[in-house]
């Protein structure tokens, strides 16, 4: 039996395990990544684990998150970061040169390597046919120490593209039908793997689009086969002498097919508040916009903003739009203004930003008091965007286009002639904003700066627990929910102390203080809890605070493993229906955690307030058991290097 592509890469970095699905595996990790929100902690984690120098072939931190400085806090981290970064032997892109995704795939993606980063969206790099995975940043701390990365072997889904996209039809419009069939579970435990002959009619740049939105379904990762088209990418990026055919086997084999004909796809949006509220553009009426914005690691390459700037081109935009755009990155950006096509977004009205991540984490630009949002992002959880009460619509650069123009939710189709805009031969190359690691590192000094405090200590887990449900939640809880990211939260990243004041502050901003008071609790969330980002503060915030365990109908993969990460207990419902019985403020009683998660036995927990009991699962590798109750993979790492 032939194997599929994501076998083919798992199988050539297996350090323990079988592929068999479900069944835990480790692999051996050739790059990783982080971004200046998460890898400040990163850089302390992997600091504390006392490696010299990184021992990953190729390790990039960026910094595009955080690049609104307000106040020192973020420039204090962004100089920090590039000490370690010339210390530890990393790359370090500097602030302005772009988002982390949209430059890894530019100028260090390697078709057939393996690339975990501290972001979920490290998936777009499967655009090159590599295999990419987001992680907590402590993992990834772990891996450029030449550790492993541990997962549960995913299952792999085919998904065959037929045809080729009709006129004014995106790759944003293929993921998100993918979205539309899957929502934003459906993914998890699952790598969705494209294939099929439409597969050669997309570029680069849009298959890293599909790739990097296969993040909303939960998958663990995106992967497109390296092809010729792969090939022409990299040569026109001068890195052809990187790439490798990479195809399944003809007889490969897949656990699900999921078949998409992609000439029948129309313009679609995926509508307010989650990425799987999916319908075609001209179904949702007229809805009236105040702002349009065209960027993220979702959107922002060369061929998205040439086809936007073809779009506008000698218009300009509605009165009551505020169209902003941030292209991807400092290549794009440059292109764009040495073929005239920045003059055409500026003289449309564009207000052009930096490099950067920016409005899609709330770094600014934050629409108005009830206002409509158009963006070619692809997360549009409530409040996300800075303002509590606004309407974030998801969509193609061609339709953002469209919108800018008339003020209205538009389908591009609108427009009438389709647009032809073609890969360049060659791009700009010029990596003289990306720092490569300083060869004698004694002569670094890595300078810390008053935001940056020392990371928490992590106590071991008690044999049994007894705890207040400090809240309650419902289904598909994001990290957003529970850790608010935007302007004013994101500096505090490498503050724990301060930043824990603000976990689920959008949701009940007693929670922070009622968790104090109680000296720690547990939380209940119901499916798919801790959904969307990577971000690990939404495990080590409640830690600080004394959260001991989260019990929810399912969980997300990155968060449990952060939870786990931390030394958070994840528990999940053997009945759903016994998250009816709860309410907050329940005392609940878990007893004789140890022998129950080394027996791989069902936890018995009392809720003491309403005299019943009920059973959870913890359903953890024995090598997680042990992390959780030593109080996290940092404890286990240093008791590893002591044995
Ligand atoms: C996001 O899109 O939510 C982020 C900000 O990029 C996060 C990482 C973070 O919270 O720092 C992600 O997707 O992992
Ligand atoms: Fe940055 Fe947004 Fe991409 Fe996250 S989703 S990496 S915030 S551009």
């Amino acid at each position: 039996m032939g194997y599929n592509i994501t076998q083919k890469i798992l199988a050539s970095h297996l350090v323990s395990g079988s592929l068999e699905p479900g069944k835990e595996i480790a692999i051996r990790i050739d790059q990783t990544l982080t971004q200046d929100a998460t890898g400040t902690m990163a850089y302390l984690q992997f600091e504390a684990m006392n490696v010299p120098r990184v021992k990953t072939e190729l390790s990039v931190s960026y910094v595009d998150h955080n690049t609104l400085q307000t106040g020192f806090e973020n420039a204090d981290d962004h100089r920090f970061l590039q000490g370690m970064a010339a210390k530890y032997g990393v790359y370090f892109s500097r602030p302005g040169n772009g988002i982390c995704h949209q430059v890894h795939l530019e100028r260090f993606g390697v078709p057939g390597k393996t690339l975990l980063g501290s972001d979920s969206h490290t998936p777009t790099a499967g655009g090159l046919g590599m295999l990419a995975i987001g992680a907590g940043g402590l993992d990834v701390a772990v891996a450029m120490a030449g550790g492993p990365f541990y997962m549960a072997m995913p299952k792999v889904v085919n998904v065959r593209l037929h045809g080729r996209l009709a006129p004014w039809a995106s790759a944003k419009d293929v993921v998100l039908e993918v979205l539309r069939r899957l929502t934003v579970k459906g993914g998890v435990g699952k790598v969705l793997e494209y294939g099929g002959e439409g597969v050669k009619s997309l570029t680069v740049p849009e298959r890293a689009t599909i790739a990097n939105m296969g993040a909303e379904t939960g998958a663990t990762t995106s992967i497109f086969p390296s092809d010729e088209v792969t090939r022409a990418f990299l040569r026109a990026q001068g890195r052809e002498e990187v790439w490798v055919e990479l195809l399944a086997d003809p007889d490969a084999s897949y656990d699900e097919v999921l078949d998409i004909d992609l000439s029948s796809l129309e313009p679609l949006v995926a509508c307010p508040h989650s990425p799987d509220n999916v319908k075609p553009v001209h179904e949702v009426g007229p809805v009236a916009v105040d702002q349009v914005v065209i960027g993220s690691c979702t959107n922002s390459s060369y061929l998205d903003l040439m086809r936007v700037a073809a779009i506008l081109k000698g218009k300009v935009v509605h009165p009551r739009v505020s169209l902003v755009i941030a292209p991807g990155s400092r290549q794009v950006l440059t292109m764009l203004a040495q073929n005239g096509a920045l003059a055409d977004l500026v003289a449309a009205g564009a207000r052009i930003l930096e490099c950067a991540c920016g409005p899609c984490i709330g770094m600014g630009q934050a629409p108005p008091s009830g206002g409509v949002s158009v963006r070619t992002n692809n997360r549009n959880f409530k409040g996300r965007s800075g303002t509590a009460d606004a309407q974030v619509y998801l969509v193609s650069p061609e339709t953002a286009a469209a919108t800018a123009l008339t003020g209205y939710l538009t389908d591009p189709r609108e427009l009438g002639d389709p647009l032809v805009v073609e890969m360049p031969e060659k791009f700009y190359i010029d990596d003289r904003m990306i720092l490569p690691p300083a060869e004698d590192p004694t002569s670094v000094e890595v300078v810390r700066g008053p935001n940056i405090k020392p990371l928490p200590p992590a106590k071991p887990l008690p044999a049994s627990i007894q705890g207040r449900v400090l809240i309650k939640v419902g289904d598909n809880i994001t990290t957003d929910h529970i850790m608010p990211a935007g302007a004013k939260v994101l500096p505090l990243r490498s503050n724990i102390p301060a930043m824990a004041e603000y976990v689920f502050a959008g949701v009940d901003p007693s929670f922070a203080r009622r968790a104090k008071e109680a000296g720690g609790g547990i939380i209940v969330g119901g499916e798919n809890y801790g959904q969307g980002s990577s971000r690990e503060h939404a495990a080590l915030a409640p830690m600080y605070l004394g959260i001991k365990a989260v019990l929810a109908k399912s969980f997300a993969r990155i968060h449990r493993d952060n939870l786990i990460n931390f030394g958070i207990l994840p528990l999940t419902f053997v009945e759903p229906a016994d998250y009816e019985r709860i309410e907050q403020d329940d005392v609940l009683e878990i007893s004789n955690i140890p022998e129950a998660l080394r027996g791989g036995l069902e936890l018995e927990i009392k809720n003491i307030s309403r005299n019943f009991t009920f059973k959870a699962r913890a359903q953890m590798t024995p090598r997680e058991v042990e992390i959780l109750l030593v109080g996290g993979l940092l404890n286990y790492v240093s008791t590893q290097q002591r044995k």
